[in-house]
């Protein structure tokens, strides 16, 4: 068969190839021309602040003494106005510039803050001017920055990522970075400065607040993060904040590709799919992932440090004692639950299946825990005391276990106190090289571990290889073997199966049995062969009947694994309507926040978990929220993280489904189909499961 040459520039004339070859998709122009709806109080011409006491606060000394200005500020609901008075008017529109910056890893609807600030700010005034500080804090330090235009905002509106201004991890702690901090938005006359961020950089944005207040610059936060972990209460309980623009997305995201895999393992049947999903600490995105699919095992980190060995309290209770590492599990003890849930599905014909593993679980595991806090003192007390930091001058692994040797050597001769002693070291000496090196990795610039960098799924699913290799060598993992399928291979060979079961199997007087288990002794083709001598069916030298040896060889697993990271994915994806929304009502909320004169608040939005005609902009004061974290070896004031609560109606839900989840038994799995994230259509979820859970039974 003869080709005709295609003539290359002829085709890249043709409009149809155009078309199709566009960067610009009819999703993409869906997307920008769409307006999300408003809350309510935005209808109006004006917005106001009313100043409540309704939501109290447990305050820190530390932050008392740290954020004297911006302590005492209250939460501030956002109402609509119609006509106020001239002065009010003048001041609410007078001519302002506002600087914003992203912080940290993207979120789906940063863009639309960003939207929803410059529209109302355009609203308001239309020579208002705003400014994006480029690559995060970085820009604001350098006076790296744009002046954002309409064209701008709408090239993005809609858009995930935070490609228009980029971002960037750069925490501003210092003298120094505040006194250029300072300059920067003095040089752009700005009269507030917008921070898009997580507990870090809101964090960040109290102490810019409480530093820029004499200058008059206000500083406005905005709760963001893919891992759901800024989520705010009062003293009472009440929720002011029920989640961070972009976990949704984010989620749906992972949900929507995790549950792709449910459907590819249950129809291939072969293999057990390893999902890592993003939450450096919490897991709040493992949580609805698990409520989203219905994966067969989630682990929720919070979940395994709130375990309490019953047993172990009893027996030490017994002998006068008591025995403090009975509360929480060890990475041991989680592995052996994972293979015994591996185990008990291969027991119903089911040797596959979907795992959920939070990327920050190691974070809730006993020893690690401490491991993730003593190494993280070594590194800063070393970077505090040396012209070089510790990963310039240990370049190598190696070099980096000598050094710790000589703290455990140091301990053991001069026998005094040290964080590093020969026992830790004993027990860092037996973790896999590759997750010595992963602890040991460099933190980011705010002092946390860098749970990214981590093979958590590699730690754990090597321990549970490993276990499962042995239980497979003492006979406690097999495959179950329909009854029905059994002796329909056994009568084809015309072979009496009543005669074959009870020596091959150990449940097949169990009438009730669909699946059968071979028996613990019949692990080899050796020992099968054994046991049929044994049991007078075939005598010593004869050959084991075609279809017994085809049952064993079927009862014999395999443990085959694919492992996926989902993080940068998801986090990249186009926001969902809910964040879409959410983030253009927080644009809109921040100008009110600013036109109104506040700062050191965080633009939030109340009754997000009840569903957009509730929704109630306001202000939550950031420095009430600051408590004292170990960072970087010392305590340090930060914003208060909020990790997977195990009393919510969200987590106890998933609990209850626990086990109808795993479908260890003859009916088939339970998986369910979020589907991919849909823009258009009347058929997306209006918000998270974990919210619509949690929102049932609370008082408005
Ligand atoms: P933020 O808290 O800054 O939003 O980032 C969260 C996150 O996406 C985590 O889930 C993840 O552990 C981390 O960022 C990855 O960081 P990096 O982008 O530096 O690899």
């Amino acid at each position: 068969m003869s080709a005709t040459r295609v003539n290359v520039e002829e085709l890249l004339r043709n409009p149809e190839v155009q078309q199709v070859t566009a960067n610009i998709n009819p999703e993409l122009l869906e997307r920008r021309k769409y307006i999300p709806p408003k809350c309510e109080v935005f209808a109006k011409p004006y917005t106001v602040l009313k100043a409540t006491d309704a939501y109290p606060f447990h305050i820190d000394r530390e932050a008392e003494r740290q954020l004297p200005k911006i302590i005492r500020n209250r939460v501030q609901v956002v109402e609509g106005l119609n006509s106020p008075d001239e002065a009010f008017r003048k001041q609410y529109s007078r001519k302002r510039h506002v600087g914003i910056v992203f912080s940290g890893g993207p979120a789906p609807g940063g863009h639309n803050v960003i939207a929803g600030l410059f529209d109302a700010a355009r609203k308001a005034n239309p020579a208002n001017r705003i400014f994006g500080f480029l690559k995060g804090p970085d820009g604001i330090i350098e006076n790296e920055a744009v002046e954002i235009t309409r064209d701008m905002v709408d090239a993005y509106r809609n858009l995930g990522g935070f490609g228009m201004i980029k971002t960037g991890r750069t925490k501003i702690d210092t003298k120094e970075k505040m006194a250029f901090s300072k300059e920067t938005c003095k040089a752009l006359k700005l009269d507030a400065l917008v921070v898009v961020g997580g507990d870090d950089s809101n964090t960040n944005a109290a102490f810019l607040a409480e530093e820029l207040a004499e200058d008059g610059i206000q500083v406005i936060g905005v709760p963001k993060t893919i891992d759901g972990d800024i989520q705010v209460r009062d003293a009472d309980g009440k929720v002011l904040c029920a989640m961070s623009f972009g976990f949704h997305t984010a989620a749906r995201a992972f949900a929507s590709e995790i549950s792709n895999l449910c459907t590819d393992s249950s129809s291939d049947v072969k293999y057990w799919h390893i999902c890592k999903v993003m939450g450096r600490v919490a897991s709040h995105l493992a949580l609805e992932v698990a409520l989203q699919t219905h994966a067969n095992i989630t682990l929720i980190g919070e979940d395994i440090a709130d375990y309490v060995g019953k047993q172990r309290i009893e027996r030490a209770k017994e002998q006068g004692g008591v025995d403090y590492t009975a509360y929480g599990m060890t990475l041991r003890h989680l592995s052996r639950v994972i293979c015994g849930a591996i185990i008990r599905r291969a027991e119903v014909g089911k040797n596959y299946g979907v795992i959920v593993i939070p990327e920050g679980v190691l974070e809730f595991v006993n020893e690690i825990q401490l491991f993730i806090i003593k190494l993280s003192t070594i590194i800063a007390e070393y970077n505090q005391t040396h012209d070089t930091d510790f990963h310039s001058a240990f370049s190598t692994l190696e070099e980096k276990l000598e050094y710790l040797r000589g703290l455990a050597k140091r301990s053991r001769e001069e026998g005094t106190f040290s964080i590093w002693n020969t026992r830790d070291d004993d027990l860092f000496s037996d973790i896999p090289e590759f997750f010595q090196e992963g602890l040991l990795t460099e933190r980011d610039s705010h002092g946390n571990f860098q749970f990214s960098q981590v093979e958590t799924d590699k730690v754990l699913m090597g321990l549970v290889k490993d276990y499962l290799k042995r239980l497979t060598e003492e006979g406690a993992y097999k495959i179950g073997i329909e009854r029905a399928y059994y002796r329909k291979m056994l009568e084809k060979e015309k072979l009496d199966p009543d005669t074959f079961g009870p020596v091959l199997f150990k449940n097949y007087d169990d009438k009730d049995a669909t699946f059968l288990l071979a028996r613990p002794s019949i692990i080899s083709m050796k020992t099968l062969m054994q046991e049929l001598v044994k049991g007078g069916l075939i005598q010593e030298g004869e050959t084991v009947p075609a279809s017994v040896e085809n049952i064993y060889k079927k009862s014999v697993p395999k443990f085959k694994t694919q492992s996926h990271f989902y993080g940068y994915d998801g986090r990249g994806s186009d926001p969902t309507q809910f964040d879409c929304t959410y983030t253009y009502n927080l644009g809109l909320t921040v100008f009110s926040l600013i036109a109104n004169g506040a700062t050191g608040q965080m633009a939030a939005i109340r009754n997000l978990e009840i569903g957009f005609p509730k929704w109630e902009p306001l202000g939550i004061p950031i420095a009430p929220l600051m408590r004292l974290e170990e960072r970087k070896g010392k305590l340090a004031l930060v914003l208060e993280k909020s990790v997977v609560d195990v009393n919510s109606p969200a987590f106890q839900v998933a609990k209850a489904f626990r086990e109808k989840w795993l479908a260890a038994h003859v009916d088939s799995d339970n998986y369910r189909k979020p589907g991919p994230i849909r823009f258009a259509g009347e058929t997306e979820e209006d918000r998270p499961i974990t919210l619509v859970l949690n929102a049932i039974g609370i008082d408005i």
